[in-house]
């Protein structure tokens, strides 16, 4: 079994989008592990976005991150971070293939509705970065 960190991101979570996020979540055969919702501050974003602080877009990204509520969640699958990262589809939901979540639910490159981590190292930073393990039991 793999753990992977996923975000309901704000733009998914002001729409209510995040009902049908976590049935989707359950449909496809994980099992959440951790799930709690946090209106992230801008140094918390910047904090865990700190690999992308050199891209073009990462003051916009942080904004974003931090400009309301989001879902962060710990799912547990086997192949998890392929399997989530499957699901949610292309960064631009303009390119996500039909049936994923950032197709349904995404608006722009920026705000694309979900997050997950992109590969075990990733998941190892980003899980312990929102999560203690006593939330995680
Ligand atoms: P990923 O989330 O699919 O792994 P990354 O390239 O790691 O995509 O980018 C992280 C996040 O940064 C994206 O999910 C998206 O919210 C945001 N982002 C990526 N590219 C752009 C862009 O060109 N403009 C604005 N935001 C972007």
């Amino acid at each position: 079994m793999e753990r992977t960190f996923a975000i309901i991101k704000p733009d998914a979570f002001k729409a209510g989008y995040a009902g049908r996020i976590i049935a989707r979540i359950y449909a496809e055969g994980f099992k959440i592990v951790g799930l709690k919702k946090l209106y992230m501050s801008k140094v918390e974003a910047e904090g865990f976005y700190y690999v992308h602080k050199a891209r073009p877009f990462f003051g916009e990204l942080t904004d974003f991150m931090s400009s309301g509520p989001c879902v962060v969640m710990v799912l547990e699958a086997e192949g998890a971070i392929k399997k989530w990262r499957d699901l949610m589809g292309a960064t631009n939901p303009a390119e996500a293939a039909e049936g994923t979540l950032r197709k349904e639910f995404g608006s722009s490159i920026g705000e694309n509705a979900t997050h997950g981590s992109d590969a075990p190292e990733t998941a190892a930073f980003e899980i312990p970065y929102f999560f203690s393990g006593l939330e995680l039991l």
